[in-house]
């Protein structure tokens, strides 16, 4: 049985998408951020970056979202595209590119919306831009063909799903007007059973819904601590 640790959050919610797709047998554990958890001992020696999502299978240990995207499809054999080195390929780069691009702008721009202590003008600017710029890639690819890879729905369009759906949380709420091609594969996604059940998921566990001295000092080391 598959531990998964997660939390409501979008890296979290990528991965119960892709256990519910692939009917893997799984124990979900919560690791409630707001509270700390992600700190313990116990999860560093899982997660030594002490974030969300991470997945112990057996003797194999998986961290970040969407190399257990990629470990859950090996596993499985099923969401993967053609076996050829060129579809490997590509399947790579935009796997790599939404963890490494769409991921951490999306989250630095809902940063700087909703967290930041000041309203500083320029990181705001630049992560919305940058989020803005990643998804309009996406949206190009998706005015082509179906989904992000191949002709049939696989693990790069899960972990689209993943940050996607909360483009209005990133960008505003006309967020999503210039993305027309995103929001139908989001709204595809969104629309499967196994999206309702990962989604679902929030609601097994009561995570502290507070953003309270505990949760920032849990999740933003950086107030404490000066490095520039
Ligand atoms: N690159 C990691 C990022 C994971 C991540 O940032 N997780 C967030 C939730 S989406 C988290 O654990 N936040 C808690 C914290 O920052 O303390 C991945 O893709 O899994």
């Amino acid at each position: 049985m598959i531990k998964f640790y997660y939390s409501g959050a979008p890296n979290p919610m990528k991965v119960a998408l892709c256990l519910e797709e692939m009917d893997l047998a799984y124990e979900p554990i919560p690791v409630d951020t707001r509270k700390g958890e992600q700190h313990k001992p116990e999860y560093l020696a899982i997660n030594p970056n002490a974030k969300v999502p991470a997945i112990v299978d057996g003797d194999a240990t998986v961290f970040d979202s969407n190399a257990i995207l990629l470990y859950l499809a090996e596993k499985a054999g099923k969401f993967l595209p053609a076996n050829t080195l060129k579809a490997r390929g590509e399947l790579l780069s935009w796997l790599m590119f939404v963890a490494s691009g769409v991921g951490p702008f999306s989250g630095q721009a809902v940063h700087f919306r909703q967290y930041a202590p000041e309203k500083i003008e320029y990181a705001l600017n630049r992560y919305m831009y940058e989020a803005q710029r990643h998804y309009g890639i996406l949206d190009a690819r998706l005015a082509k063909q179906p989904y992000m890879v191949g002709d049939a729905y696989g693990i790069v369009d899960m972990a689209v799903w993943g940050w996607a759906r909360l483009i209005p949380v990133a960008l505003g709420e006309n967020g999503w007007a210039k993305f027309p091609n995103l929001k139908r594969l989001v709204d595809e996604i969104s629309a499967r059973a196994a999206a309702a059940r990962a989604t679902a998921l929030r609601d097994k566990h009561k995570f502290k819904t507070e953003f309270d001295e505990e949760a920032r000092r849990a999740m933003f080391g950086h107030m404490d601590v000066k490095v520039a």
